[in-house]
């Protein structure tokens, strides 16, 4: 038996019954509607500000890491050198409902597999404003036209390098512009360089994540174009920086010593002070060599027979130049490899085998540029030199932030400089829209679940 057989014979209604009828049913589904339409629009309203919230919390997040970050920079341990990546929190770190990371990248390591969360040293890149020709065209990918347009675009004058772009080759584009030539202010002006090719200054790494995602590794299915090789190949972009610059003092922030200049009773003080009897060596180092033309710190090193330890003591104290800032020197112990093969003397030969003698390093031993002489020989150590620091006074924090449960989310990428008296961030730029940096389980974990980890 069926329901439909118990279904009463359906009632006959005359024309005005039926009009009623039809008239409340359609009253009854337009109230239905109404009340549908409203309550879909408050829970889209609801979710919008709790969207909203979650981002502003983010961003929030971000102001947060970024106090975090000059109270880490104003009370180093050891100022002047880079934070020791133990001292820090710098993942999933949480702040009320929201959380943040730093998104770095093991230096040591040539092909990152992870994530890897960090502070970074500017000075672990080439300086944009200070590499020489022979240095930039050492960067990955980089070819010697760009090298030369990137040369002729900072240089004062309108004198065409080999290869180079001048305004009279800039006339030409659609629309026309002027050569800069004055130095750069960003590393993204590399944009408006003569023959610049956005592909080649982002490379692979569309993300900024220093980690080869999915799409970074799949051809042309999924943006960007890659080759598929299962390596990161990054742009052009990811080697430079404008920022690297430290201050010509010593740790009490007194004015270095020039060895080339005729401070000797100083220099002979700081000797004593901090080499007790064997300050001679160094003495009889610079005796030996009149009308002293030292290139560089490392250079005396060679000269004097002290040890990597005994070096590390007096070279914070040691300069060559008068110069109140020094700009561009590259941080030889946070470098990544192909940035170390582009300073001279280091080159393809010997930036691999630096790296692993680095890792193999004390933090004493690494406080001073001595240590390279273990890979490389004086005639090497005296080329590269002049380009070579083992201080850090520009740090910066690439920070990813997400609002409660994951919603929302924030990044920003700041700079420090940590060379005066207060801790101040010289450059801010916003990285939001190039996405989420790192995976969804990271921005989807609850705060109490991030606590654990
Ligand atoms: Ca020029
Ligand atoms: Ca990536
Ligand atoms: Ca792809
Ligand atoms: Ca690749």
């Amino acid at each position: 038996m069926t329901a439909r057989a118990d279904t009463p014979p359906r009632r006959r209604v005359d024309g005005e019954q039926g009009f009623a009828l039809f008239f409340i049913i359609g009253l009854c589904l337009g109230l239905v509607t109404v009340v549908l339409l409203y309550a879909n629009g408050t829970a889209l309203a609801y979710r919008a500000s709790g969207n909203a919230v979650a981002a502003a919390q983010a961003r929030e997040a971000v102001e947060g890491a970024r106090r975090y970050v000059a109270y880490l920079l104003t009370n180093l341990e050891e100022p002047g050198y880079m934070p020791d990546i133990e001292a820090y929190a710098a993942e999933g770190v949480p702040l009320d409902e929201a959380a943040f990371w730093f998104v770095g990248r093991d230096a040591n390591e040539e092909e990152p597999s992870d994530y890897y969360f960090s502070l970074m040293d500017e000075g672990a890149k080439l300086n944009l404003n200070t590499a020489t020709l022979e240095m930039i065209e050492a960067v990955p990918y980089m070819t010697t036209e760009f090298a030369a347009a990137i040369v002729d675009w900072r240089d004062a004058d309108e004198d065409l390098t080999s290869g180079g772009a001048e305004t009279a080759n800039y006339l030409l584009l659609d629309p026309p512009y002027q050569c800069k030539n004055a130095p750069f202010e960003t590393v993204e002006e590399l944009r408006l360089v003569y023959g610049a090719e956005w592909a080649e200054l982002i490379g692979e790494d569309l993300n900024f994540n220093h980690v080869l995602d999915p799409n970074e590794d799949d051809g042309d299915a999924l943006p960007p174009d890659d080759n598929q090789d299962g390596i990161l190949d990054r742009g052009l972009m990811a080697y430079f920086t404008v920022y690297s610059a430290e201050p010509n003092t010593d740790e009490e922030g007194e004015t270095r010593v020039n060895i080339n200049g005729n401070e000797t009773d100083r220099l002979e003080q700081v000797l004593r002070e901090r080499l007790s009897d064997r300050a001679s060596s160094v003495m009889q180092a610079l005796q030996g060599s009149q009308g002293r033309d030292y290139q560089s710190v490392l250079e005396l090193f060679y000269a004097t027979g002290l040890s990597v330890e005994e070096f590390a003591e007096i070279e914070p104290y040691l300069t060559v130049s008068e110069d109140e800032r020094i700009r561009g020197l590259v941080n030889v112990n946070t470098a990544p490899e192909e940035v170390l093969v582009c300073i001279p003397g280091i080159g393809i030969d010997h930036a691999a085998d630096l790296v692993a003698a680095r890792t193999q390093k004390t933090a004493q031993e690494l406080r001073s540029v001595a240590w390279v002489s273990e890979v490389l020989d004086q005639t090497a150590g005296q080329l590269a030199g002049p380009y070579l620091t083992t201080r850090t006074y520009r740090v910066s924090a690439d920070i990813a932030a997400v609002g409660r449960n994951g919603r929302g989310f924030a990044r920003t990428r700041l700079v420090f400089d940590t060379s005066g008296d207060e801790v101040v961030v010289v450059a801010r730029q916003d990285l939001s829209r190039n996405g989420w940096p790192l995976d969804e389980e990271a921005r989807t974990m609850t705060s109490e679940k991030r606590t654990l980890r």
